[in-house]
């Protein structure tokens, strides 16, 4: 079998890149590892950029997500028993953010790939990356128990943080940046009204909490909990319980209730590996980078990515290859404003274990923040999502790393 660009992963950034690429007449093929009903089921992000929404209007998928999407205009933070509103509206020259599930982005890009008669092959556990540092690189599986070699020009890895491609490469071409935190988030999920209009963020001394939801019916509460925990010593009612005791006492007595309908443990941590370009393997997404939840950014830093691969990749395709090598610095400098972020809300958030010191000095700093015009718009310009660099930027920090090692043509 042949195509121009082979998709290792079936989450947003595989099924955004394969829509966008489509559109561009570029052809490709998708592969997962899991079934497509697993794909479906899982519950992640949240929050959209304009950017991500402007990534898949470009895709043409984003006609249910503008009809149902929520679009908020600010944030509200919660600490010393009160609650104070951020206008990310006003402070960020007129930008939102719109609230809309990442499972309902899949079904979407899912339906828009099928509808568009695109190949994609899910349950293939087994794939192989082969001479990706020449110019045709192949992907090996196995379908119904035959062998499939399919012959390419690219493979893009968007199977992230536990995937194949990645762990394709050798370990000396790779500098890898990491960070983790001694907690994680108990999420539940529940057909409950949410808390408010806008999503919480939540410093207590008893630790994070957040209130999120998915639509006007349906919730999305998380608390901060040690990574020894697992779901099953949480308990609807310990849960609730527990979020009750983390709200101011206003948010306190309008929480609502219910069963949960899913409940998860996700660990929080930063990575970064660097470079993201490998001869012709190109990482997006959780592949390459990892960012606490906290700020939002990783589904949204999965769109951006996709969105200058395939805007590289059709350069490619009409003769240029200035895109191809500077995608991996163009994505990192925002990638790493983008870690900065996530890690300084975490880390201004979170209880962290025997620090009395810190947590003194987090409160100083969220009554600056929620003080000072100056802090309030800078958390607003990263929570709505920086701009995109254009494609041809002269080059920053990152550049002169190890992206253009490996450069076939
Ligand atoms: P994904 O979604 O992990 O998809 C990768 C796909 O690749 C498949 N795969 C393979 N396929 C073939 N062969 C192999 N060997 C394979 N190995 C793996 C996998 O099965 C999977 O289908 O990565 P992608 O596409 O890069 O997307 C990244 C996002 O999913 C992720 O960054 C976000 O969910 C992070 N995130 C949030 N991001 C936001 O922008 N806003 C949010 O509000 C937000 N909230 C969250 C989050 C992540 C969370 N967890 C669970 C860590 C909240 C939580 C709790
Ligand atoms: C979510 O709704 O799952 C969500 C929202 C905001 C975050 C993280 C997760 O920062």
């Amino acid at each position: 079998m042949r195509t121009q660009v082979a998709i290792v992963g079936a989450g947003p950034a595989g099924l955004l890149l394969g829509q966008l690429l489509h559109r561009s007449g570029i052809d490709n093929i998708v592969l997962e590892r899991r079934s497509r009903e697993h794909v479906l089921g899982r519950i992640r992000a949240g929050v959209l950029e304009e950017i991500t929404v402007s990534a898949l209007a470009e895709a043409g998928v984003d006609a249910r997500l503008r009809r149902e999407g929520l679009r908020h205009e600010g944030v509200q933070l919660s600490f010393g028993g009160e609650r104070h509103r951020i206008d990310l509206h006003r402070l960020s020259g007129g930008r939102h953010v719109l609230v809309y599930g990442q499972t309902e982005l899949t079904r979407d890009l899912t339906e828009a790939r099928a509808a568009s008669g695109l190949a994609t092959d899910y349950e293939v556990p087994d794939v192989t990356l082969h001479a990706f540092d020449t110019t045709h690189p192949q992907v090996h599986y196995t379908r119904g128990g035959r062998p499939v070699r399919i012959e390419c020009d690219f493979i893009a890895g968007c199977d992230g943080f536990h995937g194949v491609c990645r762990a394709s490469v050798a370990p000396a071409a790779l500098r890898i940046y990491e960070r983790a935190y001694p907690f994680g988030w108990m999420g539940l999920l529940a057909d409950t009204p949410p808390l408010d209009d806008e999503l919480l963020y939540v410093n207590s001394p008893r630790g994070f909490a957040l209130c999120s939801m998915r639509s006007r019916t349906r919730s999305r509460y998380y608390v901060q909990c040690p990574l020894t925990d697992s779901v099953r010593d949480w308990s609807d009612e310990r849960f609730w319980g527990e979020l009750r005791e983390r709200l101011d006492p206003g948010s306190a007595a309008r929480l609502i209730t219910g069963p949960s309908i899913e409940k998860s443990l996700a660990p929080l941590r930063s990575f970064v590996a660097e470079p993201m370009r490998f001869g012709r393997l190109l990482l997006a997404g959780d592949a390459a980078h990892i960012v606490p939840p906290t700020g939002a950014k990783g589904l949204n830093l999965a769109a951006s990515d996709v969105l200058m691969l395939s805007q590289a990749l059709e350069e490619h395709y009409r003769g240029r290859s200035s895109g191809l090598a500077h995608y991996s610095d163009r994505c990192l400098r925002r990638i790493w404003k983008a870690e900065r972020f996530s890690w300084w809300l975490t880390s201004l958030l979170h209880r962290f274990p025997d620090d009395e010191f810190g947590g003194r000095l987090q409160h100083a700093e969220l009554e600056y923040l929620v003080g000072s015009e100056a802090a309030r718009a800078a958390f607003a310009e990263n929570y709505v999502g920086l701009a995109l660099e254009p494609p041809d930027h002269p080059g920053g920090p990152a550049s002169g790393a190890a992206g253009s090692r490996h450069d076939p043509q």
